[in-house]
């Protein structure tokens, strides 16, 4: 194979002019894992960054942490051009809990994120060969052990004393940091757990206690060794199956009530019985945060809380009948539980004739509440007037942070008076995790932006990327939601589109999905990043409504891909691969059906005769491309693309951008080399 491969390289030397030019490789930007996924605070940890299969982190300039202060990084370089290592050294003070990390480079740009966490409990690495009896690590507790499950037979075992009545918890933390990187469970790490005494006998064990994390809790009866066994499914280790062992006489809440709280307020919280305050900041706009329960010999396990921006509060149990329905007003946002599997809680809210409220519950989303929600509303005659189940259709960004089972209902009363809404469960699950957040608020037309990937890479100075942005449209958002990329800084180019919708003529459908660019300056150096936001505008009634999209950070996976809400977004700069683009063009007319040429300058290619290039635009779904890629004939550095527009497109307004081929899909946030987006105004023929 390395054979041939060189063979490839050498012929396209010989042949330049009919070599073929590949656009990057967006995979090479892909981080799986790192190692070791956290440290204690007031502790210096060397940590390795681990990319794609096939990725390319080669001369990296900084890992990039996003989050609490408190870590300091120094030493980062290329163990090869997949593995970067560097040096955390973290602060006493440091804050506890997950941050967002890394890697910048030159050769793919800014990687995906992935969490690092500061604990507060002794740490250290696990020691191979640790796979049997008799090697097994020898630990004192309370202990984390940053471990990975690798090769692909490996177990991983841990020693320790305990006396008669010590108890002890233990637990796995992989996928609840998103510790992943194989071809199934969406790419989870799905460890097992075993505690096995001096005989070999198993005492205790665990599979999927949290999500797919197991936990243990165990009592020992008499003093003596135990060995606790970390082991994958099947036995399947790969590189990227990292995870953090927790084990000791520690208390580990596993959940938080409420689950959540207000913008700029204090919340008092219980968790597992502990009493607590959290603070959820006024103006992050982030959509969650993870908190940690405070005190002595307590667990590093974090559990989301979801922020809002409504007056909040706890249902009143019993609410197991409407006659004892918790009285909501709007807006709202009650918090509850199921407390056991088959409980349902009723709420009562007074409306008036003709008053639309929307009625939505947050439990897997963000929070991985073990819940499959369903919202019903009912008058005081018990008689059912409307329902929902799934409220969110599904698509390939939607699942970005948990799965789209939470329900969401827009309803308008006919007449004035009470009405009821019950919330039931039919996964059934139950109990202290089973959470969800219920928000009743008036309905008023509004949308909500996604965009990612949320490391746009410039593939070299003075070249263009493009992005994708999502626009999802509520409770009747007819209007055109303007969309555009700001906050670049002086000599950045971000492009503006227009996402129509139902108000104009001829789109029954609005496209969900749009390309954005940006285009770096030449003066721009490879290394460089620099935030920026997307906005989208819209008129609702008379007034311009604002929403900033909110950046996902891209994970592979099985199928597709998966995705995580992030808190920023980047564009950087690396150096140039390919040839690059860009034209004269900013705008152009044409009918249904209709074709027009795009003039194109093609930088940086020399001696190339020929590129190849297509025009994408994002039409209905997810495909891109207006045709196949053309093969392009370059003459004194000047190409000539001819576009068509699809004879089912329907008349408007819209962006597109022509582009080296594609290497991917845009389903999974492939942006650019392309050029700056092109606007072309469709006329009905
Ligand atoms: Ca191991
Ligand atoms: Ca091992
Ligand atoms: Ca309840
Ligand atoms: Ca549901």
């Amino acid at each position: 194979m390395k054979y041939l491969l060189a063979l490839f390289s050498a012929l396209a030397l010989l042949h330049p002019a009919t070599a073929q030019i590949t656009a990057p490789n967006y995979e090479e930007f892909r981080l799986d894992a790192i190692f070791p996924a956290g440290g204690r605070q007031g502790e210096t940890v060397v940590v390795e960054f681990l990319a794609a299969n096939n990725g390319n982190l080669s001369d990296v300039r900084k890992v990039i942490i996003d989050g609490s202060p408190g870590i300091t990084i120094r030493d980062v370089k290329n163990i090869s051009a997949r593995i970067v290592q560097a040096t955390f050294v973290i602060a006493p003070d440091a804050v506890p809990g997950r941050r967002c990390v890394r890697v910048l480079n030159e050769r793919s740009g800014l990687t995906n994120m992935l969490y690092f966490s500061v604990g507060r409990l002794p740490e250290i690495p696990e020691k191979e060969p640790n796979n049997e009896f008799s090697t097994a690590q020898d630990v004192t507790l309370p202990i984390v052990v940053n471990g990975r499950v690798d090769p692909k037979a490996d177990v991983d075992m841990f020693r320790f004393e305990l006396k008669k009545g010590q108890r002890i918890v233990a637990m796995v933390m992989a996928q609840c940091i998103d510790s992943h990187g194989q071809y199934k469970n969406y790419g989870y790490v799905d460890a097992s757990l075993e505690l096995i005494d001096e005989r070999g006998r198993i005492v205790a064990e665990a599979g999927d206690t949290i999500g797919l994390d197991p936990q243990i809790e165990f009592t020992a009866a008499n003093d003596g060794r135990f060995m606790l066994k970390v082991y994958l499914e099947q036995f399947e280790g790969f590189p990227q199956a990292v995870y953090r062992l927790m084990i000791g006489e520690l208390s580990l809440p596993t959940s938080v009530f409420p689950p959540g709280g207000q913008r700029g307020t204090t919340v008092d919280v219980d968790f597992g019985g502990a009493k607590q305050k959290i603070v959820v900041p006024k103006d992050d706009r982030f959509p969650i945060q993870f908190v940690l329960p405070e005190g002595k010999n307590v667990a590093d396990l974090e559990l989301p809380f979801v922020r809002g921006d409504h007056p909040e509060r706890l249902e009143i149990e019993p609410n197991a009948q409407l006659s004892q329905a918790t009285p909501l007003t709007i807006p709202m946002i009650a918090n509850a539980r199921i407390d056991e599997p088959g409980d349902v809680d009723w709420y009562r809210v007074s409306l008036t004739a003709g008053q639309g409220i929307v009625l939505e519950t947050i439990a897997q989303r963000y929070l991985r509440s073990p819940l499959d929600t369903r919202i019903e509303v009912y008058d005081g005659t018990g008689k059912k007037l409307a329902e929902n189940d799934d409220g969110f259709a599904i698509d390939y960004i939607s699942m970005h942070d948990y799965r789209l089972m939470d329900s969401r209902l827009s309803f308008t009363a006919t007449t004035s008076g009470d009405y009821f809404v019950k919330v039931s469960d039919q996964s059934g699950n139950g109990g202290a995790r089973a959470v969800y957040r219920l928000s009743i608020t008036s309905m008023v037309p509004d949308f909500e932006l996604f965009m990612y990937p949320d490391g746009v890479p410039i593939w070299g100075p003075g070249s263009t990327a493009s992005l994708l942005v999502k626009v999802s449209r509520f409770d009747g958002l007819d209007g055109d939601v303007t969309l555009s990329v700001e906050g670049l800084p002086e000599g950045w180019i971000g492009s503006k589109t227009v996402a129509m919708g139902r108000s104009s003529p001829g789109i029954a459908y609005p496209l969900m999905y749009h390309l954005l660019t940006i285009t770096a300056p030449p003066t721009a150096k490879p290394g460089q990043a620099f935030p920026f936001r997307v906005v989208g505008r819209a008129d609702v009634k008379g007034q311009t409504i604002e929403r900033i999209a909110r950046p996902l950070t891209w994970y592979y996976s099985s199928d597709t891909g998966f995705f995580r809400s992030t808190p920023i977004s980047r564009v950087v700069v690396t150096r140039p691969q390919t040839p690059w683009l860009s034209t004269s063009m900013e705008k152009v007319s044409t009918v249904v059906g209709g074709t027009f040429e795009v003039p194109l300058d093609v930088h940086g290619a020399d001696k190339l005769e020929k590129l190849d290039l297509s025009a994408d635009m994002v039409m209905h779904g997810v495909a891109t491309a207006l045709g196949i890629p053309q093969s392009i004939i370059i003459k004194d550095g000047k190409a000539v693309i001819s576009v068509k527009m699809p004879e089912s497109i329907n008349p408007g307004r819209y962006g597109f951008v022509v582009a080296l081929r594609w290497r991917s899909d845009i389903r999974i946030g492939m942006p650019g080399p392309s050029t700056r987006l092109i606007t072309v105004e469709v006329k009905g023929k």
